[in-house]
């Protein structure tokens, strides 16, 4: 099986190979694509090294069976095409095709059915989505969901590596590059994304159009609020939840624990306690009627979040075509 990994560089392209070793299926034959700037450079995976090629139309139309995007919409608007027309699945990470009708966008564990009989560009889903759809499925599916309020606690590394680095030049003292809209160190910012007219941002309205999309309900009422927080990986989620049917609080926990990847606990589970996993863990279950509940979540943004969502879909594609 021949694979690309476009943005292989990048925070999420790094772990995307990572967990594609994890898994076995890194061989020799792993292409690894970045932009100009990054040929030349060295990747080890294990026993095994990798020199990073620069990203072409040509490259990608020498027969890859699954090419991972994570380099951005416009990357992946010029180059997932031309992967695809070359009889690749292509498997991208960006906000390019998400809401496009005519393609998926899959967290396996819920709707993976639609990459049977698949081939072409498959959305994967912004992380702050997944790890919230990966918490209610099972809820949705049983009593139905009505109306979802959600605050989320977004990791820097959501921001990729340049996040990453802000958090950390802060907190040495200096001012970084100030890629959030105000200083991340001590401080919370409530702003992921570009603010709209309707004065949600980007963040905010790809979870709510995301979640209808994957959970196949665009009467779901949706209301968010995504938050930038002094987090280096893991993002949180408070998560208001009113259903259309009645639960009982052990139907309710039962539904929620039977989620796939997804672990219920009693236990108070932090970003910290979850960086490297590929769980989503749900605590603070909690109700003060039959129709309403709360809970937090807590996931790995770039794995849950991102590559191992990616690489699930690559091997619940092979799982349902070979
Ligand atoms: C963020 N969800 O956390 C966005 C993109 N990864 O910045």
């Amino acid at each position: 099986m021949r694979i690309a990994v476009v943005g292989a560089t990048g925070e999420v392209g790094n772990a995307m190979i990572r967990v594609l070793n994890e898994r076995g299926l890194v061989n020799d034959d792993l292409v690894l694509l970045a932009s100009k700037k990054s040929v030349g450079k060295k990747l080890k995976v294990d026993s095994r090294e990798f020199t990073v090629k620069e990203l072409t139309s040509e490259i990608l139309r020498t027969g890859f069976d699954y090419v991972l995007f994570s380099a951005g919409a416009s990357v992946s608007r010029e180059f997932a095409p031309v992967a695809a027309a070359a009889g690749a699945v292509v498997i991208d990470n960006s906000s390019a095709f998400r809401m496009d009708p005519a393609i998926p966008l899959v967290v396996p564990e819920i709707n993976g059915a639609l990459l049977k009989d698949y081939s072409g560009i498959v959305a994967n889903p912004n992380c702050s989505t997944i790890q919230m759809v990966l918490s209610l499925y099972r809820v949705h599916r049983r009593f139905g969901i009505k109306t979802i309020v959600v605050s989320t606690y977004q990791a820097v590394s959501g921001a990729g590596r340049k996040g990453l680095n802000e958090l950390f030049a802060q907190e040495r003292g200096s001012e970084g590059t100030r890629i959030f809209a105000d200083r991340i160190h001590r401080n919370v910012v409530p702003q992921i994304g570009d603010f709209l007219e309707s004065g949600f941002t980007t963040e905010e309205l790809k979870m709510i159009n995301e979640t209808r999309k994957i959970l196949n309900d665009p009467e779901i009422s949706i209301w968010p609020t995504t938050v930038r927080v002094p987090v280096l990986y893991g993002h949180s989620e408070s998560i208001f939840v009113e259903t259309k049917r009645p639960f009982t609080i052990d139907s309710l926990k039962d539904e929620l624990g039977r989620c796939e990847d997804v672990v219920l606990t009693n236990q108070l589970i932090t970003p910290r306690q979850v960086a490297g996993d590929d769980l989503t863990y749900v605590s603070r279950v909690r109700s003060l009627d039959n129709t309403h509940f709360l809970i937090w979540n807590v996931a790995d943004n770039i794995r849950v979040g991102a590559a191992t969502n990616a690489v699930r879909i690559l091997q619940k594609h092979r799982e349902l075509n070979s």
